[in-house]
C-alpha cells in the first residue's frame, strides 16, 4: 500500500480541486445525456465541403447561450479506442500504453463515475447498438455498476436502418427514446455513436453533402458520414424534446478520438491548406468536439483553456454538485483556476499553456513554431510530470492498487489515524 499512498500525495497536489468555483452545482439533480460521438475531430466543426456546413447543428450548438464550449480539449485514446475514451471519462485515469484496459484489467478496484452517480441516487444505462462483448463492455459495465447496458438486442435492425457497422446513427437514437422515457429519473446515460466510424461508408442517397475530393478515399468518405451523425444528433435533440426529457437534463457530447489517422496526413494537409502536417499539427488534430448542453442556463461562453478527457469525470461531478473529498483522478474540473497546466497524451505528448511537445521536439503553442534550446528546457519539467503521471495512472491499473485505497476516508487519514 505505499505506492498508492505516494500516488495519493501526487494527486492532493497536482490534481485536487482546491475551491469551489461558481459552476458548482449548476445542473444538480439533472438527467445527464453523454453522447460520445465517434470519430469526431475539433477540424470538422465549421469546415465546409463546396460552400455546405459539414455539422450545421453542432455548429449552432456551441454557440447556444445554453452551450459551455472547449475548442481546446483533446482525446486522450491508444490502442483501445472508444474503450479507452470510455475508460478515461469514467476514471479519470490514463489508458494503458498497449491493449485496452477495458480487456485486460476489467476486474480491477474502480471508483468509476457510475458508481458515485449510483450512490447519489442515479440511475444509470449505456446505449450502444453493438454486440454487448465488444470491447468486453459487458463485463467491465458490470463491474463499475451500470445498472443497464442496452447493446444490439435492444434494437431493431433492418436491411433499410442498418449499413457498416450496423444500425445506423438516426435509428439508433429514435429507437432509444422509449427506454430512455421509462428510465427513473435522475439518471446518466451514456449514448456511443456508430455511423461515423471508419472506413466511413454511406450509401449514396442517405448522404446529404458531398464527399471530398482528395488522393485518401478515407478523408473523402469522411464528410458525408460526419454530416449523418451530425444530423442524426439534430433530430435526437427534437426526440427528447417531444419526450419531456430536454428541460430536467443536461447533454455533453464528446468525440471518443481521431477518425483520420497520420496516413492520411497527405490529404489532410491539403484539406487544411498546409504544405505538411508536423508533430505540431498532428496533436494539435487530436482535439474532438466537447460541449455542455444546459437548457435554460443562459451562461454558455466558450472556455479557451486545454482540456481533456481525462477532466470530465470530475468536471461532471462538479456541475452535478457531487463532492468526493477522496477521489482520486489525474483530471481537474474545468471551471477551476488552479489546474496542473498541461494534457498529457498517452505517447508521452503533452499540451501545456505555451508549448506542444510532441517527438522530443518543443512548439509554441500559438505559432507552431519549434522554440529556441533555450527555451524547450522549459518543456522539461512538465515532460517529467507527465511521465510521472502516466506511470502512477500505469502502476495503479497494473497492481490494481485502488483494492488498498479507501474512497471513504482517504488513505492519509485512516494512516494518521493508525498512528496515533
Ligand atoms: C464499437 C465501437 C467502435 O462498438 O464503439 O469502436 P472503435 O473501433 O472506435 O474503438
Ligand atoms: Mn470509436
Amino acid at each position: 500500500g505505499s505506492e498508492i499512498n505516494e500516488i495519493e500525495s501526487y494527486m492532493r497536489d497536482n490534481t485536487e480541486s482546491k475551491e469551489k468555483s461558481e459552476m458548482f452545482g449548476v445542473a444538480k439533480d439533472k438527467n445527464v445525456i453523454f453522447v460520445s460521438v465517434e470519430s469526431m475531430q475539433n477540424f470538422t466543426l465549421d469546415s465546409k465541403i463546396n460552400g455546405e456546413e459539414v455539422t450545421p447543428f453542432m455548429n449552432d450548438l456551441k454557440e447556444s447561450k445554453d452551450t459551455i464550449f472547449f475548442p481546446n480539449f483533446y482525446h486522450q485514446t491508444a490502442q483501445g479506442k472508444t474503450s479507452d475514451s470510455e475508460f478515461i471519462v469514467e476514471n479519470s485515469m490514463y489508458p494503458l500504453p498497449r491493449g485496452s484496459v477495458y480487456f485486460t484489467h476489467a476486474q480491477n478496484e474502480y471508483n468509476a463515475l457510475p458508481e458515485i452517480l449510483n450512490e447519489n441516487d442515479y440511475y444509470t444505462s449505456v446505449f450502444h447498438a453493438n454486440n454487448k462483448s465488444f470491447w468486453n463492455r459487458d463485463v467491465m459495465y458490470d463491474n463499475i455498476s451500470y445498472d443497464k447496458f442496452h447493446g444490439e438486442e435492444s434494437y431493431e435492425a433492418t436491411p433499410q436502418n442498418s449499413f457498416g457497422w450496423g444500425l445506423e446513427d438516426k435509428a439508433f437514437f429514435e429507437q432509444s427514446i422509449k427506454y430512455l422515457k421509462a428510465q427513473e429519473e435522475p439518471f446518466y446515460s451514456k449514448f456511443i455513436t456508430l455511423t461515423h466510424h471508419f472506413p466511413f461508408e454511406l450509401p449514396e442517397d442517405k448522404a446529404n453533402i458531398d464527399k471530398y475530393d482528395s488522393g485518401s478515399r478515407t478523408l473523402n468518405h469522411y464528410f458525408p458520414t460526419a454530416r449523418y451523425t451530425d444530423e442524426s444528433l439534430e433530430q435526437f435533440f427534437q426526440q427528447l424534446k417531444d419526450a419531456g426529457l430536454y428541460e430536467d437534463s443536461i447533454i455533453v457530447l464528446m468525440g471518443d478520438h481521431y477518425g483520420i489517422s497520420e496516413y492520411h496526413n497527405k490529404a489532410m494537409a491539403q484539406f487544411l491548406g498546409k504544405e505538411e502536417i508536423t508533430p505540431y499539427d498532428h496533436v494539435q488534430l487530436q482535439r474532438v468536439p466537447f460541449m455542455i448542453h444546459i437548457p435554460g442556463y443562459e451562461g454558455g461562453k466558450q472556455y479557451d483553456k486545454i482540456a481533456g478527457q481525462i477532466d470530465v469525470k470530475p468536471t461532471l461531478m462538479h456541475l452535478l454538485g457531487i463532492e468526493e473529498e477522496n477521489d482520486l483522478s489525474f483530471g481537474t474540473d474545468l471551471f477551476t483556476e488552479d489546474r496542473k497546466g498541461y494534457i498529457a497524451m498517452r505517447d508521452g505528448s503533452f499540451v501545456s499553456d505555451k508549448y506542444v511537445y510532441s517527438d522530443d521536439i518543443c512548439y509554441d503553442r500559438e505559432t507552431g513554431e519549434q522554440v529556441s534550446e533555450e527555451q524547450a528546457e522549459a518543456c522539461q519539467p512538465i515532460k517529467e510530470k507527465v511521465d510521472k503521471e502516466l506511470g502512477y495512472s500505469d502502476s495503479i491499473i497494473y497492481g490494481d492498487l485502488f483494492r488498498f485505497y479507501n474512497f471513504e476516508e482517504g488513505q492519509q487519514q485512516e494512516k494518521e489515524e493508525s498512528e496515533e
